[in-house]
């Protein structure tokens, strides 16, 4: 039986945790928690969601398109040993262990708004490094302009894999590089403390908080810098209704549905819905990036 977080941890004894953190008495806190990581200047100071939230309504059709499958069949999925193939257009291509891209003691909580392109969502706090420290190591060459990920191909350990659900797999993500190195973009190895449970992503995922959810990809093994802008599985899917880009962007809608305001999972059937924001509330940190550029065409 799985022990569920509201069982173990009450949330006034998290609220303390981060006042140890922040007092720089994390180790006293970590016997209990397993991961602590750097409070961070970036995160949000919106109240997160429960563990329970954030570990049982999920997408990661590898395991489901229900919300609760991921949850329920996702122990299969073997996080340990776990290695990333990072090559293409990098000095020091090779396979990095999970350890050695986010070592435990250069971890940092990052609490970000999650917004899905199917208009809910959620507030997590993560545990990651920053996406640029990672590429760093393997040396980006001066041509590469984009970065590819992929996400684990095994029908075994993903046996929404053998199922066809028009996704051709392996589940693939891309970002320009300079949205690669935006300091608001992470690799996430945990959240609240615990280790990144299966259906968050296990072992490593991508947060990349302004844009929509689908770009944040799962239990990656593959990182490719390259020239070209890559394929993405959204887009490969349905061009007309998911871009590369897929900035929240609350004036341009999903052809299907309205995406100006939002569900916030947990706020319970008299929290209403809420406006959703320009960039998902990051434009002070990312809207350079895409000046000049038509959002309504790159969407
Ligand atoms: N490999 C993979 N990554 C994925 C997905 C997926 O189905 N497969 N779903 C995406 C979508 S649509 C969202 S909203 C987020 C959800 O992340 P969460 O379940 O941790 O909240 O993961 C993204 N990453
Ligand atoms: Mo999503």
């Amino acid at each position: 039986m799985k022990l569920k977080w509201s069982e173990v941890t009450p949330e006034p004894v998290y609220l303390t945790r981060r006042a140890l953190i922040a007092a720089g008495m994390a180790s006293i806190a970590a016997p209990a928690f397993g991961l602590t990581g750097k409070p961070s200047a970036l995160s949000t100071d919106e109240k997160p969601n429960s563990f329970e939230e954030i570990t049982n309504y999920n997408n990661f059709y590898e395991f489901g398109t229900d919300k609760t499958d991921p949850a329920r069949y996702s122990a299969t999925l073997k996080p340990a040993p776990w290695s990333v193939k990072i090559d293409g257009l990098v000095d020091h291509p090779g396979n990095y262990a999970v350890e050695d891209l986010a070592p435990d003691s250069a971890l940092e909580e990052r609490i970000y708004r999650l917004r899905c392109v199917e208009a809910w969502s959620m507030v997590i706090p993560w545990l990651g490094v920053p996406l640029a420290a990672v590429l760093q190591k393997a040396a980006p060459q001066a041509g590469a302009k984009y970065v590819a990920f992929q996400t684990l191909e095994d029908p075994k350990q993903m046996p929404g894999q053998a199922y066809s659900s028009g996704i051709d797999w392996p589940y693939r993500e891309g970002l320009r590089l300079d949205e690669a190195m935006n300091p608001l973009t992470i690799l996430a190895t945990g959240l609240y403390g615990k280790v990144l449970p299966n259906q968050n992503g296990a072992p490593i995922r991508l947060v990349v908080p302004w844009k929509y959810g689908f770009k944040s990809i799962k239990s990656i093994v593959g990182i490719t810098l390259t020239d070209k802008q890559p394929q993405t599985t959204w887009q490969m899917l349905q061009a007309n209704e998911y871009g590369f880009y897929a900035n929240v962007n609350p004036q341009v809608d999903h052809p299907r549905w309205s995406q100006a305001t939002e569900r916030r999972i947990g706020a319970g059937l008299l929290g209403g819905r809420q406006e959703t924001l320009m960039f998902n509330g990051y434009g002070d940190q990312v809207a350079q990036m895409y000046s000049g550029m038509d959002l309504a065409k790159n969407y």
